[in-house]
C-alpha cells in the first residue's frame, strides 16, 4: 500500500466506518474527504470515479475503490503489516461467514437511526429479535475457540467487525448483550484499536438528529427508506406477527 487512503464519504458512520475501523486496526493512517451537501456528492459523481455512482470510494495505491466489501478485502490484502491477513481458503472462508453474517446485522442497526418515528419500536423489536440468531454464533464461537479471536490465533477483520458491531448494538439498546458474557467487552487488547475508542480519534460518533438530516439531504432519502431496504425482512416480521396473532385467537 503506498501512501496513505483517502477516504470519500460524508462526515457520518455508516458504511465507511467499519473501513476506518480496519484501516485504524491495522494501524494505517488515512485522510479524509468529507462532502457535506448534496452538490458536493454530485460533484463527485461527475467527476467520474463512483462506479455506481455511490460511497464509500476509497482511494488506494493510486486507484478508486467502491463497494465495502472490496474495500475492506483490499484493505485486508494490503495492509503493510500484515495485522488481519490469514492464509488459506479454509481459514478466510471460515473469517468470510462471520464476516457476512456481522454485516447483515450491523446492516439492520446502521439504519435503524433513520426508522420513522412510528415504526421505530417495531423495528428495534425486530432487530433484538433477529440478533438471537447472530451473536449466539459468536459467543459460542469465543467460547469454544478458548481465545480472544474467533479464527485463528490472532486478529482478523471479523474480530474488529465484532467489536464494532457489539459497541453499534450497546448503543441501540443498552442491555442487548446482557446474555453473552463473552461479547460484553468495550475494549481490546489490540493498541490500535483501543486508541480508535478514544476521544479525538477518527471515528464517528453515533448519529444525531442533525447528522441524520444532513445524511438524507445528501443522498435524498425518501420516506420509508428502512422499510425499503428491509422489505423482506419487515415482511417476514409482519407474518411472524399474524402467525403469533392467529396462534392466539385460535387456542
Ligand atoms: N453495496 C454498496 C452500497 C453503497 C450505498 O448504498 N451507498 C450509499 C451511501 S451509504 C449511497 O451512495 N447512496 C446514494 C445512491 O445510491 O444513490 C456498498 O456496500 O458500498
Amino acid at each position: 500500500m503506498t501512501g496513505k487512503p483517502v477516504l470519500h464519504y460524508f462526515n457520518g458512520r455508516g458504511r465507511m466506518e467499519s473501513i476506518r475501523w480496519l484501516l485504524a486496526a491495522a494501524g494505517v493512517e488515512f485522510e479524509e474527504e468529507l462532502f457535506e451537501t448534496h452538490e458536493e456528492f454530485e460533484k463527485l459523481i461527475q467527476g467520474g470515479t463512483l462506479m455506481y455512482e455511490q460511497v464509500p470510494m476509497v482511494e488506494i495505491d493510486g486507484m478508486t475503490w467502491v463497494q465495502t466489501r472490496a474495500i475492506l478485502r483490499y484493505v485486508v490484502w494490503k495492509e503493510p503489516g500484515g495485522t488481519t491477513r490469514h492464509g488459506g481458503a479454509r481459514l478466510q472462508s471460515q473469517i468470510d461467514m462471520y464476516v457476512e453474517g456481522l454485516r447483515d446485522l450491523s446492516d439492520m442497526i446502521m439504519y435503524f437511526p433513520l426508522s420513522l418515528l412510528e415504526e421505530k419500536e417495531m423495528n428495534l423489536e425486530y432487530i433484538l429479535h433477529r440478533a438471537t440468531r447472530f451473536f449466539p454464533v459468536y459467543e459460542k464461537a469465543l467460547r469454544d475457540h478458548g481465545q480472544d479471536f474467533l479464527v485463528g490465533n490472532r486478529l482478523s477483520l471479523t474480530d474488529v467487525q465484532l467489536l464494532e458491531v457489539i459497541l453499534m448494538a450497546e448503543e441501540c439498546k443498552a442491555s442487548f448483550l446482557s446474555g453473552f458474557p463473552l461479547l460484553q467487552v468495550r475494549t481490546s487488547h489490540i493498541p490500535t484499536i483501543n486508541s480508535f475508542l478514544q476521544p479525538g480519534s477518527q471515528r464517528k460518533p453515533l448519529l444525531d438528529e442533525q447528522s441524520i438530516g444532513t445524511a438524507k439531504d445528501i443522498f435524498k432519502f425518501e420516506r420509508g427508506l428502512f422499510l425499503k431496504n428491509m422489505s423482506n425482512i419487515v415482511a417476514e416480521y409482519y407474518q411472524l406477527q399474524r402467525l403469533e396473532l392467529l396462534s392466539k385467537y385460535t387456542e
